[in-house]
This record gives structure tokens, sequence and C-alpha cells, in this order.
């Protein structure tokens, strides 16, 4: 489809489902031997086994928080989207949340909180957790709001519900900024579509908040910048390992080691790629290649899909991959009612 079609949100919101659905069979694991990886996936395929259903983590759990506040309020509203994310944990606590979030995910519940961003705050004695919780949750920013400059400015008060480190939050504003990128087409100009990323975030970088926090976690002074311009480095390169990619990169579970890893794994699986069956398209090579690099795998799987699926649309999603996972045919729906509002918003302004 064009720009911003609804195959498009469809892609984006279900691929991110399967990328979190798919990806909890190795969370933590060191190393994933891509035979494996094409095992477990093969056996969605497979409709005489298929009676058992993937669930999902607190990646979706989190994200379908946020596109029904996005969807409900029409816009942005903390207090909405903090008391959704209490109520989830609150009802399912058993999704895998990170250890620290779920500090914050208490307090957010409290009827005398009257600062929702305050428990973020108090995170990591007062530092506020890098981790990658709120990008993982970021892709639903880009999906209600066309002005990328409301899609800046949402995704990173959304993350700072949970995540006040600027190398958590800005982890979230380049995830959102990628998908609203991918949205547009602008994968199909791959080269572009990085130097674009690399100068947003110089810009979402150049506070004194990034350099302060970058300065105490002993990073670059841009973090993610230079994380872009490695990936971009790697994007070069005619071959390239998964343990260099993991050297380069990181697959953990901080922001800064892994969404510039999924927008990678985008980037590298948009062509064939020889350790990947032939017979996949760019999506599904997308998946398996995240997955292959365990780690924080249902994230960067879950990042690296929402990026991939607003690239190549629904129709690149295998059906029987979208039967395996719970919430999958959620996500479809809720797309196409952020389909909607993205189109209001975009009349209206
Ligand atoms: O970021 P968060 O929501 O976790 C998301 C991850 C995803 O992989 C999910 O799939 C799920 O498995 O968890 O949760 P946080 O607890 O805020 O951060 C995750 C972890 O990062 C923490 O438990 C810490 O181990 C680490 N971390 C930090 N460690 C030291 N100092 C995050 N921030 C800090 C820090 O400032
Ligand atoms: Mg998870
Ligand atoms: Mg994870």
């Amino acid at each position: 489809g064009g720009p911003a079609s609804l195959s498009r949100f469809r892609g984006a919101l279900v691929a991110a489902v399967l990328g979190d659905c798919v990806g909890g069979e190795f969370e933590g694991a060191e190393e994933v031997p891509m035979e494996s990886v094409l095992q477990h996936l093969s056996s969605l395929d497979d409709e005489t086994k298929g009676n058992g259903i993937l669930e999902y983590s607190d990646d979706t759990a989190m994200a379908r928080c946020v596109v029904q506040s996005l969807l409900t309020r029409a816009g942005f509203d903390e207090q909405d989207m903090a008391r959704r994310f209490a109520k989830e944990y609150s009802v399912s606590p058993g999704r895998g949340y990170g250890s620290g979030v779920i500090q914050v995910l208490k307090k957010l519940s409290s009827p005398q909180l009257n600062d929702v961003y305050q428990p973020a705050r108090d995170q990591f004695n007062g530092r506020g957790s890098f981790g990658n919780g709120g990008a993982m949750r970021a892709a639903p920013f880009a999906l209600a709001f066309p002005d990328p400059a409301d899609v800046k400015r949402f995704a990173r008060r959304g993350a700072m519900l949970t995540h006040s480190c600027s190398l958590g939050y800005n982890g979230a504003v380049l995830q959102a900024l990628a998908v609203h990128l991918s949205l547009q087409g602008a994968l199909d100009l791959p080269q572009q579509f990085i130097s674009t990323l690399i100068k947003e975030m110089e810009e979402v970088e150049g506070n004194e908040a990034t350099r302060n926090d970058a300065r105490i976690l002993k990073e670059a002074e841009k973090p993610f910048c230079e994380r872009l311009h490695r990936v971009r480095d790697l994007m070069d390169r005619s071959k390239v390992s998964i343990e260099e990619v993991i050297s380069e990169l990181g697959n953990g579970i901080a922001a800064l080691h892994s969404v510039p890893t999924a927008i990678f794994c985008v980037l590298h699986c948009l062509q064939p790629r020889e350790c990947l069956p032939e017979k996949y398209g760019g999506l599904e090579r997308t998946i398996a290649y995240s997955l292959a690099l365990g780690g924080d795998t249902d994230t960067i799987a879950c990042m690296a899909g929402a990026i991939a699926g607003a690239h190549y649309g629904i129709e690149a999603i295998p059906q029987l991959w979208i039967k395996c996972c719970e919430g999958a045919e959620d996500a479809d729906m809720d797309a196409e009612r952020l389909h909607m509002l993205y189109h209001q918003s975009s009349q209206g302004g």
C-alpha cells in the first residue's frame, strides 16, 4: 500500500505482537542456533500440531494499554494511560515484567498519587530506568499521530510513566520514529532512512538531561546517535556475523542495547540472506533473524516486527502465524481504529 495505508498499520501492530509471542521462546537465551529458530517458526505452520497458542508478554500487554488509551481519549492522556498500566499489571502480573518496573506499576495504582511521573523518577536511586520497557510499547504512538513532532513528544511522555532516564525514554522516541518513517515508505531507501533517524536523534539527544545521563552511565555524548552510526557501518558491510551484531549493538534489556539492534534487524533483512530460507519474505526474515540474536528476543522481535510490519504490510504476515499468537487478531482490529484516528487528526490539525 501507499504511505500510511491501512495495510501498513495492520502490519505494524500485528507483527509487533507476533514478535513478542514467538520471541518469548528464546528470551534470555545466550546462544540461539538458527536451526532452533527455524524449527520453532515452522511449528507455527504445522496445523496438525497447532492447538498450542503462544501467549504474549508485558511488551504486548503494555502496548495494548497504550492503544486503548490513545483510542479512548482520542489522543495522549497520561492519567488514563498510567491507570491502564496499573490495572493491567494488577489483573495479569505474570506476563514477565522487568523486575524494577513492577514497583512503578504498584505505585501507579495508588489512589493518593497526584504526579503520575513520580514513581518512575524514584527508580534506581532517582536516576530512573534505562530498560527497554518504554520502547517496547512505543509503536502505537506512530500509528496515532501523523505529525512527527507529536510522535516524538508523546512517545517520550508515554515512556516516562515508567522510564525517566533519558536512555530509556529516548529509546522509545527512536522506536516510534522508526515506525513513523517506515509507515511513510521510507524503508524503500534504506540509506536515507538511517540518515534521517540519525538527524532526528541528533536533535532529540541534544539537551542537558541526555548529556548528564550519558556522562553518569559512561556512554557517548549522544548514545543513540552513536549506536545508529554503528548500524550504518554494519549495513554497509557485505557480510556480518551474528556475533558481531551482538558485540557492536547488543541484545540486552537496556533500550540502548536493543532499539538500534531491532532497527538493524529490519535493515539487514530487506534483502534475502544466506542464513535464512529462500521461501521467506522480508517480514519472516526479520522475525527469524531477531530471534537468532538471542538475549531479549521477545522485545527485539516485537520492535523489529513493528517497523518491518509497517514496511511490508499485513499481506506479508503468514496467516498461520497470526492464528498461533494471542492478541494478534485484536491487534488487527485495533490497527483499523488507529488508522481512522490518524487520518482524522491529519485532517483536523
Ligand atoms: O524496562 P522494563 O520495563 O523491562 C522490559 C523488559 C523487556 O525485555 C520485557 O520483555 C521484559 O522481559 O522486561 O523494566 P525495568 O525493570 O525498568 O528494567 C529492566 C531491567 O533493566 C531492570 O530490572 C534492571 O536489571 C535493568 N536496569 C537497570 N539496572 C541498573 N541501573 C534498568 N535501569 C537500570 C539502572 O538505572
Ligand atoms: Mg516481555
Ligand atoms: Mg523482553
